[in-house]
Order: C-alpha cells, then structure tokens, then sequence
C-alpha cells in the first residue's frame, strides 16, 4: 500500500516533492495522465472521466489514499467523486482545502460555521477550468464570510513551463497579474491555484509587490498530509519509495520531469 499522487502532467511534482520532504518514509506512486494533459482546457465532465479512470488504476495499484494534486482535477471532480464514486474504506482529498484552511487560518478539518476573516480581497490564479469551475470560491465560502474573491485565468502559462520556455512564462504571468489588478487593484492576498505556478512565484510576488501575501499549494499539502496520516495512520503503507507512473510515452515523460525537477526521475507505464 502506497499514498497516491495524482496529476494530469507533470506540474504535480511540485506537491510530491514537498510531500517527500515532510514524510521522507512514506511510500509513494506519482500517476502522470500525461496521454491526456493539459487538463486546464477540457470541459468538466471530461475531467471527470479521465481522473476518475486514473484514480481506479491507482487504487488497483494498492494506493488507499489519492490526493488529486491537480487544481483542475480537484475543482472540477472532486466533490462529484466524493459524493458517491469513492469507496468507502479509500480516500481521495484535493488540494483546495488545505490553501483555504491558511488562508482563513483554520485548523486542519475545523467545519465549524464560516466567520469573519482578516483577509478581505483575495486574487486567484489558476487555469480556466479552475476558475470556470468556482470550486475555490465555494469551498471558501464553506470557511469564510465577507470575502471578495477575483479571479484570474492564466491562459498559456502551463504550456509555456512545460516547453521550458520561461521567458515567455514570465511575460505571461505579469500580463494575467496585470489583468488581475484592473480588477482588483488591491489584494491582500493571491492564491496560486496550479500546480506549475510555484515555479513562478518569484515572479508573482515581484508583480504583485511585497505586501501582498502569496500562497502556495506544494507546502501546504505536504504539512495538511502530515496532520492527516498523524490522524489516520491506517493509511499510512508499508514498503519504501516513490513509483512513477504515466499513460504517456515513460521515456518521453522522464526526461521532462528530470528537466523540470532537475533531478533523475524514471516513469513507467500506467
Ligand atoms: N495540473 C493542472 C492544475 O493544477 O490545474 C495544470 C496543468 C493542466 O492540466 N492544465
């Protein structure tokens, strides 16, 4: 039994190795839907499919927990799968939650009734199906009252990063920032709501401007896991390792990953 880490590509890297620095012991399998990536331009419905696909092939794989790392996944299937597709001794969490519970400083599953929070004006980043989704907008309001969320769909940046091409990553951050602040001229927070944009976030903050605080995801799942797993040790497996796995071509989608981790990372097939 291994905890599970789902994404549509690559850019969930990003959660698994912080997932990896917080829990150095814990087994792993990283499933890349990579055949099927970007997930960010697909209608909701076919999000569904495809995730649900994928997390049935992790389950046979022996994982009991799956967190979906990918926003879009998470936005777009999750509280559908939750609903009445996950079996009832398997767990699938997303990574809405735990950026909400720092963003309106709760504790780890606090469900206790939405209150008045300090954080008024809140930018979010994330691709169009994320923010066509409004999953981030409802979870909060689940959390938090009397907050104004604006929202930002970052066409292009995930395409960019994934061709290495960060010059133009960079140019189109500071465009959506810009859009952003025609709207929302002052933010007292950003969410960046994509796997890949912890990448940027150097050039988020530079565009944003120092006061504004910038949270993202990869730390907080790892941390929100911890307190999970200290909870629920059940799923907690044995074995030792991380399992890379994707429905692309595993030579192909190696050598992206070493390049975008800048470390040796070997894929096999789904
Ligand atoms: N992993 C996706 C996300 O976090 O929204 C980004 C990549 C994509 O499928 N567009």
């Amino acid at each position: 039994m291994a905890v599970g880490v789902f994404d549509s590509g690559l850019g969930g890297l990003t959660v698994l190795n912080a997932v990896q620095d917080t829990l150095p012991d814990l087994p792993l399998v990283y499933f890349a839907d990579s055949a099927h990536a970007p997930y960010g331009v697909r209608d909701a419905d076919d999000i569904y499919d495809l995730t649900t696909s994928a997390v049935s092939q992790m389950f046979d794989q022996g994982c009991d927990l799956v967190i979906l790392a990918c926003n879009t996944a998470s936005a777009a299937a999750l509280r559908r799968m939750q609903e009445g597709w996950v079996p009832k001794d398997k767990r699938v969490l997303g990574v809405f939650v735990p950026m909400i519970e720092a963003l309106t400083e709760r504790q780890w599953g606090d469900n206790s009734p939405p209150r008045e929070v300090e954080t008024k004006h809140v930018a979010l980043f994330a691709t169009p199906a994320t923010v066509a989704s409004r999953a981030f907008q409802r979870e909060l309001a689940f959390r938090a009252i009397g907050v104004d969320v604006e929202a930002q769909a970052c066409g292009g940046v995930v395409d960019a990063i994934e061709d290495g091409d960060m010059i133009l990553a960079e140019a189109l951050v500071r465009s959506h920032v810009d859009a952003l602040k025609r709207k929302m001229p002052k933010p007292d927070a950003a969410i960046l709501g994509c796997t890949h944009y912890p990448l940027m976030h150097k050039t988020f903050q530079d565009a944003l401007g120092a006061d504004v605080k910038v949270f993202s995801q990869a730390n907080l799942v790892g941390d929100s896991l911890k307190d999970y797993l200290d909870r629920r040790p059940e799923f907690i497996g044995g074995g030792e390792g991380t399992t890379y796995l994707t429905t692309g071509d595993p030579q192909r989608v190696s050598d992206r990953a070493t390049q975008f981790l800048r470390r040796d990372i070997s894929f096999i097939s789904a």
